[in-house]
């Protein structure tokens, strides 16, 4: 498995007006285009051709592009995401993508972002979450079968998405918090239970044999390390202050 193009956006001026549970404060905007210009440095030194497409005004969480689309090997499905205020982000996600992927359309009442869906070695768990409703993946499942990807439902009862909380690391490693453990759809990986006070860590991305990891949290970085594989470290404060993290910031394939 190699990755081989990102599609990014660049935050806009008024991303402190976008969703946020986080109680961190405000976004400070210069600190949040630096940082955001790191990790898509960094996704280009891994070898992946980015597209960063323009701030969408109005639409103050459009650069989580990770919501608006999954990205399969023989399909691209924009979805609908569950919030309301993130619906008007969709068209220019679906304009990028049209000459890459054949496209499907998550259709309402269905909803889905793609903070909730996770591929791991082959196949595809779908969260259904405050976001993610039964519906939108249901039709998720129906489009990823149709070329051939099967899914597996998993709830998930904490955090904003899946992904906010499990994360595929490759070779069968399975990055997750606790709350995730007994889950039985995850049984066959090795799992790599993240620590309660490092929680927000367990959204590290795997990209083409190096683990992208958020700065501060230096016990699973060592722990990571110890795997073998490279680890690097990209700030996230500003994302994080509007509940966002390593993965929403691209979609990757
Ligand atoms: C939201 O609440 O929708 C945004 N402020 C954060 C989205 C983060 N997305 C992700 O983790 N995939």
């Amino acid at each position: 498995m190699r990755f081989t193009q990102a599609i990014l956006r660049t935050p806009g001026p008024d991303c402190a007006r976008g969703l946020t549970t986080a109680a961190l404060g405000a976004p400070d905007y210069d600190r949040l285009l630096d940082q955001h210009r790191a990790y898509r440095d960094t996704l280009e030194r891994l070898g992946l051709a980015c597209t960063v497409l323009n701030p969408l005004a109005g639409c103050p969480d459009a650069y989580f592009v990770e919501d608006t689309a999954i990205v399969s090997d023989h399909l691209a499905i924009i979805t609908r995401p569950g919030a309301d205020s993130r619906r008007g982000e969709t068209a220019t996600i679906e304009q990028a993508l049209a000459g890459i992927r054949p496209l499907a359309l998550i259709e309402p009442p269905g909803t889905v972002d793609g903070g909730d869906v996770l591929f791991a070695d082959g196949h595809c768990f779908i969260g259904v979450s405050a976001r993610t409703n039964e519906n939108g993946a249901s039709q998720l499942s129906r489009h990823l079968q149709h070329s051939g990807t099967e899914s597996t439902r998993v709830r998930v009862p904490s955090g904003l998405h899946l992904k906010s909380s499990v994360n595929y690391l490759e070779n069968g490693r399975l990055l997750l918090i606790d709350a995730f453990s007994e889950e039985p759809a995850f049984s066959r990986f090795e799992h790599i239970v993240v620590e309660a006070d490092e929680a927000y860590a367990a959204n590290t991305l795997w990209i083409n044999g190096t683990l992208l990891i958020p700065t501060g949290y230096p016990r699973l970085k060592s722990r990571l390390e110890a795997l073998g594989d490279p680890v690097i470290a990209l700030d996230t404060s500003e994302a994080a202050k509007m509940d966002g993290g390593l993965s929403c910031l691209s979609l990757r394939f």
